[in-house]
């Protein structure tokens, strides 16, 4: 018999979805699954054909985090598994020029509830949900989530979902802003495919400099974003997708962004 993939990898009209496909263990995370879905985004990102990349998953979890499975010993190197497989994926899903959209269909625990709130847009099944689970197994959040959570919720509700690990619904997550939008568990995987596809139609390198813009931002003074938009902006305005944009606003026809 051989071995499903751990990731499924599928490509339609410039989307690249990737899928964590271990649905019996809620995709939890082995390192095999960490490590090829590390090297499939970074196929995405050299891949030009690739426009909007999607990571979702398969069955009722979305990913339940460190598959507990391989946990094992009297001392784990925890420093040295992150620093080699869960570090490298989520700076390879930041790092990226092109639009990652979390799909998160359904639990997402420990590190998966980070890997869900990496994408640049985040999109919830009507039954999903995430909780930051670390501490019932006393471990602290990792993955992320201690920059991504109290950026979107401030840091005293971070932490108190953190020291809890309290389950969030997707009609809390979309109140919160840890979701753009939710969408029914039926039509799920087609509703991301179809705002994926128009997300896929806007103009790439307008959004991979808004990316870099808004990344530096989260760090920096309006000073810096001032001076970083001066620059990137004399970027966007040399492409032919400026000229694209400005010709269709001009014949009052929709643009067209994909070469
Ligand atoms: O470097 C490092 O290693 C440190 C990094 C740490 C990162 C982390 O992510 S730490 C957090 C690890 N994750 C967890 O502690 C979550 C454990 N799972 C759960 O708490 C629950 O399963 C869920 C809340 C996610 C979902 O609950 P529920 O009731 O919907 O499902 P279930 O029945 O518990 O799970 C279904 C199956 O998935 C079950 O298998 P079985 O009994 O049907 O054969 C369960 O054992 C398996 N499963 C769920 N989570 C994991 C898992 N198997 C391995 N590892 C898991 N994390």
């Amino acid at each position: 018999m051989t071995a499903q993939p751990v990731i499924l990898v599928d490509t339609r009209s410039g989307v690249r979805t990737l899928t964590l496909n271990r649905p019996d263990k809620l995709n939890a995370a082995n390192n095999d699954l960490i490590l090829t879905l590390t090297r499939e985004l970074q196929a995405a990102d050299a891949d030009d054909s690739v426009r909007v990349i999607v990571v979702t998953a398969a069955g009722r979890g979305f990913c339940a985090g460190q598959d507990l499975g391989e946990v094992s010993g009297d001392h784990v190197d925890f420093t040295h598994h992150l620093n080699t497989t869960y570090n490298p994926l989520i700076r390879a899903l930041r790092n990226t020029g092109k639009p990652v959209i979390t799909a998160v269909n359904g639990i997402a625990a420990g590190a998966g509830a980070s890997l869900g709130l990496a994408g640049d847009i985040r999109l919830w099944a009507q039954s999903a949900a995430m909780t930051q689970v670390f501490s019932n197994i006393a471990l602290i959040p990792d993955s992320g989530s201690t920059w991504f959570l109290p950026r979107l919720v401030g840091y005293h509700r971070a932490f108190e979902l953190m020291a809890f690990a309290q389950k969030v619904t997707a009609d809390d997550a979309l109140k919160l802003g840890l979701c753009e939008h939710v969408f029914p568990d039926e039509t799920f995987h087609a509703d991301v495919q179809a705002y994926a596809e128009r997300l896929a139609a806007r103009p790439a390198n307008a959004l991979k400099l808004t990316k870099q813009a808004l990344q530096a931002s989260m760090t920096g003074t309006l000073d810096d974003a001032l001076d970083q938009e001066s620059v990137l902006q004399q970027k966007a305005g040399d492409s032919w997708e400026h000229k694209e944009g400005l010709s269709a606003f001009a014949e009052k026809r929709p643009a067209n962004f994909v070469k």
